[in-house]
């Protein structure tokens, strides 16, 4: 099956990068490279055309969610309220995003799991003798191909989770606690 997602003229694509420097010895040059593979629409017969759905476990206005001051060491995040799809078809990727502390983000479908997208973490060096323990970071987070049918109807839902125990969360600059998050991009084919 041969799929992509249909941009026209008057789209824009926007770009957000957040880069942390791990290398405590200096200045790295940094480089982002993308590959995009482009077909003209006169050459994109048979090809499908993407949806993408985004599911998260914040509010309409704000996908951050504050650590709870009561947050114990474990904490599951859920979708509020699910989402109940309006669309049917065929889920070909599902991928995820989460924050350091995250171990990881299921997503469902009717309860039943469709997608776990486990964390994976790097320790990185120590970026100074007062960073202590050394510095680690969320580095990957798993994701799914070829997830099987969504039907009109049917719930989604998202089960992100934290344990602090396991994967302390970020600090910002000054001190305070990132925000955590709880994303999965869910891209679907629908039915003729
Ligand atoms: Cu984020």
């Amino acid at each position: 099956m041969r799929f992509g997602y249909p941009i026209s003229e008057d789209h824009a694509f926007d770009i957000d990068i957040e880069l942390m420097n791990m290398d405590p010895t200096g200045e790295p040059e940094v480089y982002l490279k993308l590959d995009l593979e482009w077909v003209p629409q006169s050459k994109a017969d048979g090809f499908r055309s993407l949806v993408p759905l985004w599911l998260d476990v914040g509010t309409c206005d704000d996908y951050n969610i504050q650590v709870p001051d009561d947050a114990g060491s474990m904490l599951e995040l859920r979708m509020q309220p699910p989402w109940v799809s309006t669309l049917s078809g065929y889920v070909v990727a599902i991928g995820a995003h989460f924050h350091d502390g995250g171990t990881h983000l299921d997503i469902l479908q009717n309860d039943k799991v469709v997608c776990n997208c486990a964390g994976r973490y790097k320790q990185y060096a120590p970026m100074s003798e007062h960073d202590v323990p050394p510095s680690k970071h969320i580095n990957g987070i798993l994701a799914c191909t070829n997830v099987g049918r969504i039907e009109k109807g049917s719930v989604w839902d998202i089960r992100s989770v934290y344990d602090f125990s396991a994967h302390a969360p970020m600090r910002l600059n000054d001190g305070r606690l990132e925000a955590l998050m709880g994303i999965g991009l869910v891209y679907m084919i629908k039915d003729d």
